[in-house]
């Protein structure tokens, strides 16, 4: 890895905040084609979720859509703010420790000490938005069966 990387690899997945997980897979499947590959709830993070390949391909980049548990989750307090819309840009990475350990080095706020479960055995962890342009930064590190 030269000094400037931090082993990204790819877009993972641009995330979406919605109000109805069913509703919007729904509209992405009949409106742009996409394919639901992957949903889940994830309790610590307060979401139903749902993975939908943007092509032929889920590893070439996914739309993740995100509802919420409960109105005073992450989500529910950014949908009550903001409304529907982008919530997150997510970045796959080789090793998540070692792309957290260089951004703590470049000054970036990690915002949990210890990468978290995400999807489908993921390990996750997220760059405050204040730190990253206005933009909530996710980054992924798949589980191994997924990985590639
Ligand atoms: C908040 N802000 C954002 C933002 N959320 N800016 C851009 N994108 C977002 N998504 C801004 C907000 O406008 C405020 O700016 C400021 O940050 C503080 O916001 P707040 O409403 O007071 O919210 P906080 O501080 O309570 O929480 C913000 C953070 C929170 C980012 C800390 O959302 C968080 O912990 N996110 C990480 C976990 C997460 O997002 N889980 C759900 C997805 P002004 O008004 O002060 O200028 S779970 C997931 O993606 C999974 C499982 C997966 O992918 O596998």
């Amino acid at each position: 890895m030269d000094s400037a990387s931090i082993g990204l690899l790819r877009i993972d997945h641009v995330g979406i905040a919605i109000p109805d997980l069913d509703e919007g897979i729904a509209f992405y499947e009949r409106t742009f084609g996409m394919r639901c590959v992957h949903t889940e709830v994830n309790s610590e993070q307060g979401v139903r979720e749902a993975m939908l390949a943007v092509g032929p391909d889920p590893a070439n980049g996914c739309v993740q859509l995100l509802a919420p548990l409960r109105p005073d989750s992450t989500i529910g307090k950014f949908l009550e703010k903001k409304g529907p819309g982008i919530h997150q840009v997510a970045y796959t990475v080789a090793d998540i420790g070692v792309a957290c350990d260089a951004l703590r080095d470049r000054g970036v706020r990690l915002l949990y000490d210890e990468p978290r479960q995400g999807t489908a055995d993921s390990r996750i962890n997220f760059v405050h938005p204040k730190d990253a342009g206005g933009v909530l930064i996710e980054l992924v590190e798949p589980a191994p069966a997924h990985s590639g």
